[in-house]
């Protein structure tokens, strides 16, 4: 890829402009007007991906979400590259922003067009960790939750905190199954967005037998993928819940607010560092921590896990550190306990805060290898 990434107010806003006008579908985009191309990494790279939604522009009303099986069509498996999220990437080569980058799931549910009559549903929400195209897991997991906490009944809603693809078996059929479902929602994780980026066109990625899966997805689910949010907030009262709970797929720094958070600390940050402790300052205002992005290159203070330095008000859920595994803080939980590497897939039932899992069937991907 050769084409030079040079975003400006004066370029982009006739091109919004004219998708403005042009369209009526198609829920995501459009882009970090900061110049830099946005990548993302696979593991814990940093900095590649740095822009805060203030440099976002959203526009078009969302309808991605309102998922296919609520029409009763399901998706043809074509893909034309000729998407909303196609045509950006062509002119900018870099991915579109999502329209929602913070969505809330109450307003989710609302704009859900699936009713109740369906089937039968109760007022509780199951929330999963990292798949990794491990499909038969997921369903397993459903199963065995549904069994165990919900009287065989539907979730209310199914959240998953990203990295649905990428390293196990069935990574496209995932994104398919999980787009599918009425009242199931994803956020972003670090392999989704980098599987977007190969579905666009990347070549450096292309050219990678471990995104060979990408040619299987459908411009409906390249269009689903780029408009997932890199948050979801479960209002507490929808869950009977003391706190808000928040789905982000690696963690937040604390003490900045969601629209500041950048979107490479939201897909990668495992570890933090205190880089200033407040003093108050004789008003009684309580001393606030500060903390940045924790990276082994460049700082030599200690490495704190980002669950730990979480200090509320949210109860943050959250996966991507599976070689921590499961993270149980006062306000943090970390659901990734590693199925693709052999181990469990992990969800929490809300209001009940239970943890349920299944094993996986068989080591997917070796830790450590090119998977
Ligand atoms: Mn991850």
């Amino acid at each position: 890829m050769s084409r030079v990434s040079t975003v400006s107010g004066g370029r982009v806003l006739p091109l919004l402009s004219a998708l403005l006008l042009s369209s009526t579908c198609c829920g995501f985009v459009f882009f970090s007007g900061d110049g830099r191309r946005m990548t993302s990494t696979d593991e814990v790279g940093v900095g590649t991906i740095a822009a805060s939604s203030s440099t976002h522009l959203p526009i078009l009303a969302s309808s991605v979400r309102n998922h296919a099986s609520s029409t009763g069509q399901h998706t043809k498996s074509t893909r034309t590259y000729n998407t909303k999220a196609d045509e950006y990437y062509k002119q900018f080569n870099k991915l579109p922003t999502p329209l929602i980058m913070h969505d809330n799931l109450r307003k989710l549910l609302s704009q859900s067009t699936k009713t109740n009559d369906d089937y039968e549903r109760t007022n509780k929400v199951l929330l999963i960790g990292d798949v990794h195209g491990c499909l038969d897991e997921l369903k397993s997991l459903v199963a065995k939750a549904s069994r165990t906490y919900n009287k065989g009944k539907q979730f209310a809603s199914i959240v998953l905190v990203g990295d649905l693809c990428n390293k196990g078996p069935y990574s496209a059929e995932v994104v398919r199954y999980v787009r599918e479902q009425p009242f199931w929602y994803s956020i972003r994780g670090n392999h989704d967005n980098a599987a977007l980026e190969a579905a666009l066109g990347d070549s450096d990625r292309l050219a990678k037998e471990k995104y060979a899966w990408v040619k299987q997805l459908s411009d409906d689910d390249v269009e689903w993928m780029a408009a997932l949010p890199y948050t979801i907030r479960v209002p507490k009262d929808l869950i009977s819940s003391d706190e808000d709970v928040l789905v982000v797929h690696a963690g937040l720094i604390p003490n900045v607010g969601m629209d500041s958070q950048a979107i490479n600390t939201m897909l990668t940050v495992r570890n933090l560092t205190l880089v200033q402790n407040s003093e108050p300052n004789g008003n009684h205002t309580a001393a606030i921590d500060q903390y940045e992005y924790y990276n082994s290159i460049q700082t030599e203070n200690a490495p704190i896990p980002v669950a730990k330095a979480w200090p509320g008000p949210e109860l943050v859920i959250f996966g991507h550190d599976a070689k921590r595994g499961i993270q149980l803080e006062k306000h943090a939980i970390g659901l990734d306990s590693g199925c693709v590497y052999g181990n469990k897939l992990t969800g929490i039932v809300f209001p009940e805060k239970e943890l349920v899992s299944v094993d996986a069937a068989e080591v997917y991907c070796p830790v450590g290898g090119k998977c």
